[in-house]
């Protein structure tokens, strides 16, 4: 049985991707740190987010970040002026990251700083609904962003990106009372795609939700390091 050609190339890609992605969570566990993907469509509030994490979580992590845009670099200028060592990644065409693009990004990290010293790399990826999801980075945990101005029925019409996810965050909830949007609508739906998901309501602008989303991270923190410590010797 004969494959058209453009599934082959599309099979080749990702299977080409995925063994990069793997290199990268090879080097991700060496250095002992917990490595996020955060995902969304444009503007859905990644980096405002990032803006207020990275400043609330600084005392506890040293952390940094791997920042993809398509042609600027003024969110890594944004996250910088928080205080996090931010690697700028310039996507030129492509919608999203790939691991190459990452791996790319680590080398460049290396010149800064020993990642061992890290406990949390964060990658923003590029605003698209659609394509981050298709591309691991080598990360182990993928957020996924959805604000309530983008509608109720996105997670039904966009799936991919929400059936990945293992934590979904409802964002710009500040803006709920202005909106013809019902937010367990999009909740609900959320979970039709995704059961498994964390789902938490937040918003940058006003902080309500952030102690929620900071205690998941430091929750999921603690569980990748307990599975990396070695196993005693008695047991
Ligand atoms: N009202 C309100 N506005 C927000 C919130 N979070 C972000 N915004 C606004 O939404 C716009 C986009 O926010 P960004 O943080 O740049 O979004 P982004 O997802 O990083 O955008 P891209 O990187 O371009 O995809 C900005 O004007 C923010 O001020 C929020 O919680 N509430
Ligand atoms: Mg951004």
């Amino acid at each position: 049985m004969h494959m058209p050609l453009e599934d082959t190339l599309g099979l080749n890609l990702l299977a080409a991707n995925q063994h990069q992605a793997d290199h990268n969570r090879e080097h991700f566990e060496a250095w002992r740190l917990l490595c996020l993907n955060v995902m969304s469509s444009p503007g859905a509030g990644k980096t405002s987010l990032l803006e207020r994490s990275l400043a609330a979580l600084a005392p506890e992590f040293a952390m940094a970040v791997l920042e993809g845009d398509m042609t600027t670099q003024l969110d890594a200028q944004r996250l910088e002026a928080v205080g996090v060592p931010v690697v700028p990644i310039t996507t030129g065409r492509a919608c999203h990251l790939d691991a190459a693009m990452v791996a790319g990004g680590l080398r460049l990290l290396r010149q800064r700083l020993n990642p061992a010293d890290l406990d949390i790399l964060w990658v923003e990826n590029v605003g698209n609904l659609v394509c981050p999801a298709e591309f691991e980075v080598g990360e182990h945990l993928k957020v996924a962003l959805l604000s309530v101005t983008e509608g109720d029925d996105k997670p039904l019409k966009y799936p991919v990106m929400f059936r990945e996810a293992d934590c979904v965050l409802i964002t710009k909830i500040d803006l709920l009372p202005y909106l013809p949007v019902e937010v367990d609508r999009i909740e609900t739906h959320i979970r039709q795609v995704n059961p498994r998901a964390t789902v938490i309501r937040v918003s940058a602008s006003s902080g309500l939700g952030l102690p929620t989303w900071h205690a998941w991270i430091r929750q999921q923190l603690c569980l990748r390091l307990s599975m990396a410590l070695p196993v005693p010797a008695n047991r």
